[in-house]
């Protein structure tokens, strides 16, 4: 074992809020607001700026006496890298921490709205995700959703992919696969490959689904498009952190206190 699986503290007090954080809040509860309904399906993502949307979720369930059914998009505790390490938050725990009813794809595979963060939006609303360590439960329950909305801080908000999220694309791998998925990658795209580690440094990021993690850190604009599909291809890949063409709206919170939706 990596040790590298552990509870997370969940929320920081309001007097601890940083502007990031209070336009996290501000992203959160817009979308909550504007897209939440009774008697829906709900796809909780992961991270700190989902807190904020389960946050008001909660609320409006016990003020409106909602019929909200939640399925979640992370289970076990990934070890984030290095900068992650306060924000990452898991969807199962969130959502019974909220009293919120949790369920599975197995009995509600059709889920009316997905909300989740991202690391990185681009202009067109493709997005960088799993800086946090999920992914492929994120992108299984974002391409199950009729609705896939973003919340994010302006910290997030970019034209290209990669001027605002320095930490490359995450790749989910098989572990045998990873040196050939990294060489085949390279050769194919450039850029260089980490395998992602844990903080402590004992061993490799353990996902929720028991694979690794390669962050590949890119050396150009892409066609995102067609490298998703091509790195997908490659044996041992389980799914890429690149979301193209699945965001319907982007609600980021800003510094000023307002919230700007693309
Ligand atoms: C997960 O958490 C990941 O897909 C994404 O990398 C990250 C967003 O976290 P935060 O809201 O903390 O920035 O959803």
């Amino acid at each position: 074992s990596t040790g590298a699986r552990e509870a997370n503290s969940v929320c920081p007090g309001p007097s601890a809020m940083s502007k990031a954080e209070e336009a996290k809040k501000l992203a959160g509860r817009a979308a909550v607001e504007n897209h939440v309904r009774n008697n829906q399906v709900l796809g909780i993502g992961s991270g700190s700026t989902i807190v904020h949307a389960v946050q008001r979720i909660a609320e409006r369930v016990k003020q409106e006496n909602l019929n909200l059914v939640c399925i979640p998009t992370s289970f076990q505790f990934t070890h984030p890298s290095p900068s992650l390490q306060d924000s990452h938050i898991l969807a199962r725990q969130l959502i019974l921490q909220y009293g919120l009813t949790l369920s599975d794809l197995d009995r509600h595979p059709e889920i009316d709205l997905a909300i989740d963060g991202a690391d990185e939006v681009d202009a067109d609303l493709n997005l960088i995700k799993g800086g946090g360590g999920c992914l492929t439960q994120e992108k299984i329950v974002a391409g199950n959703a009729s609705r896939f909305i973003v919340i994010a801080d302006f910290r997030k908000d970019s034209k290209n992919l990669g001027d605002q999220w320095h930490k490359g694309i995450p790749i989910e791998v098989i572990p045998m696969a990873c040196v050939p998925v990294s060489r085949t990658v390279t050769q194919k795209f450039g850029g260089v490959i980490e395998l992602r580690m844990a903080v402590n440094k004992a061993g490799p990021v353990v996902t929720d689904n028991g694979n690794f993690i390669l962050d590949w850190k890119f050396d150009r604009v892409h066609k995102w498009s067609e490298v998703n599909t091509a790195i997908k291809m490659i044996p041992g890949v389980v799914d890429t952190g690149l979301f193209i063409n699945m965001a319907e709206r982007v609600y980021f919170g800003m510094q000023d206190g307002s919230v700007n939706m693309r």
